[in-house]
């Protein structure tokens, strides 16, 4: 099989080298080599010199260029990548992010190898710490499996392994790498479209995920739009897709899980409140008008608690997702404030658990995802 490595970079020479590294490894080990390429958005820091003097064994060919769609961001990385690959005629495209640190040879493996057995879309399964994540926690995880009923607990990990089916599937609409697709809504576009086109998806297990974690209220404000924007613009697109779902599946684990305690990612729970309280004040307006009536009673209440329900917060989402849908919002980001509440409330809620414990409740909350589409398809 025929196995190319994307990595997508902005200012990443002090990490990327060892991905490069340990993705040359695996594609030796496993596919007699292959080719590594790198997509930067012109990086200050020497990020593609690192890459391109990285010593990787002969079977294993490095490139890296720039890429020239005009909007900067991952989702154009990954563009430009799947455009490569497919030029390439790869048979699977395996995306790899360029700050980890825990990545080994065998994460190309377990991307890679299950498209050679037939399935098109490979989804990561790691362990996270509890606190890192709170943007896939809280909303891409229960989304996906609530709406379109596949339990992918990692529908934005970024790494990912693609078919070259799916090539012409993603790149096949230019339109959408006009919208946050071109930025960080590229990870939930390409799973949402992998599950919505029917295509035979799979999660593999990974391991630990350690990688540069962000502190959420310090710089989670701008991903958390275009996560949330591309996820409301795509329920728009795949509405009959999303109606009719009424349970979730379990999706098969590939390979064998992977233990190990991931280290603690730091959250400012004080930062969280305080700009909670600051956004919503800003946005209150138009909040108003985006949810429901008893929705934004209930916030307003639980931005003084910081206790935040799920059913709650699935109405808050759902009633984004109508809003936008109507016109009344044209982008996710007056929701951020109860993002960051919601955040807020979980920190406090799991303080004293282990991260299996705190698993244990993001689980659940799929669940009550579920029980509230009634509440969703109502308001639609
Ligand atoms: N080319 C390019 N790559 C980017 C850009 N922004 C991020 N990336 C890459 O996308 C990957 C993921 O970005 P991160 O900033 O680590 O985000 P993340 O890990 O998804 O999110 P967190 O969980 O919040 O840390 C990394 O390989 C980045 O280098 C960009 O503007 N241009
Ligand atoms: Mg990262």
């Amino acid at each position: 099989m025929n196995v190319i490595v994307g990595i997508p970079s902005y200012n990443n020479a002090d990490t990327i080298g060892y991905v490069v590294k340990q993705a040359a490894e695996g594609l030796k080990k496993y596919f007699n080599g292959g080719v590594i390429v790198n997509a930067d958005g012109g990086s200050k820091d020497g990020t593609r010199n690192v890459v391109l003097n990285t010593r990787v064994p002969e079977s294993v060919e490095v490139q890296s260029f720039v890429y020239k769609w005009p909007i900067p961001g991952k989702g154009s990385a990954m563009k430009e990548l799947m455009e490569f690959a497919r030029e390439k005629g790869a048979d699977a495209l395996v995306f790899v992010d360029s700050d980890l640190r825990s990545i080994t040879p065998e994460w190309i493996y377990k991307l890679a190898k299950p498209i050679e057995e037939g399935y098109d879309f490979v989804a990561p399964h790691y362990i996270r710490y509890k606190y890192d994540g709170t943007i896939t926690n809280n909303i891409a995880y229960p989304m996906t499996a609530s709406l379109y009923g596949k339990n992918i607990r990692q529908p934005i990990g970024g790494d990912f392994g693609v078919s070259a089916k799916l090539f012409d599937v993603y790149l096949d609409n230019e339109e959408v790498w006009k919208t946050n697709v071109a930025r960080f809504g590229v990870d939930i576009f390409l799973t949402t479209t992998a599950l919505a086109e029917g295509f035979k998806v799979t999660q593999t297990a990974l391991g630990l995920k350690i990688h540069d974690p962000k502190d959420p209220a310090a710089s989670l404000g701008p991903m958390f739009n275009q996560v949330v924007g591309t996820l409301f613009m795509l329920m728009k697109k795949y509405e009959e897709k999303w109606r009719s779902v009424r349970k979730i599946d379990e999706v098969p684990l590939w390979g064998n899980a992977v233990g190990g305690e991931p280290e603690p990612v730091k959250v400012t729970l004080e930062l969280l409140k305080i700009r909670a309280k600051e956004l919503f004040v800003q946005n209150e307006m138009v909040l108003k008008r985006a949810l429901s009536e008893e929705t934004f009673e209930g916030v307003k209440k639980a931005l003084k608690t910081f206790d935040f329900d799920d059913v709650l917060w699935s109405h808050v989402l759902f009633d984004g997702a109508v809003a936008y849908r109507e016109g009344v919002l044209s982008e996710a980001e007056p929701l951020v404030s109860l993002y960051f509440a919601k955040t807020a409330d979980f920190v406090e809620k799991t303080g004293g658990m282990s991260t299996l414990e705190a698993e244990e409740l993001i689980r659940e909350r799929a669940k009550v995802f579920l029980e509230e589409k009634d509440y969703l398809l109502e308001r639609w």
